[in-house]
């Protein structure tokens, strides 16, 4: 289709925030040092720390995450309007709020969210009250209402036009909470035991958009090939089949956005993570 056309811009928001766990704000900083070539260019979007209200319950930083995804939101936004594909690289998953939101607002888009996780918890379902185990949610206007309505007010995605792909880790009340929306799961299970081109025919029938935007978890791999994740899940895809996926995904849709969060280099080991984003920004850079 198009994508191949379209120009990148590609950001980095270092957010920790939404993980409550040290370590995903220094994944942008060991990837431009050790890539400059691939990340140069990066456009990065600060955190600015806001005064946050802690009689809230269940929404760990709320305010600073919402301020962020409203700049991230506006900054995607611009790019989308100029043509552009923006490419994200985190940062926790929290960001995905913003960056969806700011695409959404320009286009139709359908959501393959590829995650050990469901993400699909609101501030009465979560078992931590951190925001990256909620995007999912709030972005088809299910929790919180400011974060629902960030940068535009209402859902940004429709339940019917989100996949999760390659899940293996939800909470009991998350569950419900997916069933009850109607979004597609494919578990990694079901993946491993029905073979990956299989489902990804039956994801292509079942996602009738022109437009996808890709939200790319990295705990979706299996930690022996990805251990630099704040919350490893054991099983999980291979490099390869990642990029096997992409390269169906970029030939049957037009890729208008992709996110590549959760990187979290203290637990990396010999930079196998970090040099599995790096093959993964240079491959949605320049898909094939
Ligand atoms: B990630 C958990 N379900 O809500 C929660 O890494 C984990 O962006 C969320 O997928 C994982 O805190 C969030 C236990
Ligand atoms: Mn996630
Ligand atoms: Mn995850
Ligand atoms: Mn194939």
């Amino acid at each position: 289709i198009y994508t191949e056309k379209m120009k990148n811009q590609l950001f980095g928001v270092p957010m920790n925030l939404g993980a409550n766990k040290t370590g995903i704000e220094f994944g942008l900083e060991a990837l431009w040092d050790n890539y400059p070539d691939v990340f140069d260019e990066m456009e990065v979007i600060e955190i600015e720390r806001q005064k946050e209200d802690f009689s809230v319950q269940n929404l760990r930083y709320k305010n600073t995450i919402l301020d962020t995804c409203e700049r991230v939101a506006h900054t995607v936004n611009l790019a989308v309007k100029d043509g552009y594909r923006p490419i994200t690289i985190g940062g926790d998953h929290s960001i995905a709020i913003g960056t969806i939101a700011g695409v959404a607002k320009e286009k139709n888009i359908g959501v393959i969210w590829m995650d050990a996780h469901g993400d699909m918890n609101t501030q009465e379902s979560t078992l931590t009250g951190n925001i990256h185990g909620m995007p999912l949610a709030l972005l088809q206007g299910l929790g919180d209402k400011d974060l629902c309505n960030c940068f535009y007010d209402g859902p940004k995605i429709k339940s019917e036009n989100i996949v999760l792909f390659g899940v293996r880790d939800l909470d009991e009340q998350e569950r419900e909470i997916i069933n009850k929306s109607g979004v597609k799961v494919v578990f990694y299970d079901e993946i491993a035991q029905r073979g990956i081109d299989v489902v990804l025919d039956e994801v292509r029938e079942y996602l009738d958009v022109d437009n996808l935007h890709i939200s790319f978890d990295i705990d979706v791999l299996n930690p022996e090939y990805a251990p630099g994740v704040s919350l490893p899940v054991r099983g999980g895809f291979a490099p390869d089949d990642i990029f096997h996926s992409f390269k169906y995904l970029f030939k049957n849709y037009t890729i208008t956005s992709v996110d590549i969060v959760e990187f979290n280099p203290i637990y990396d080991k010999n930079s196998k993570t970090m040099e599995f984003v790096k093959e993964l920004t240079e491959y949605v850079k320049n898909p094939d």
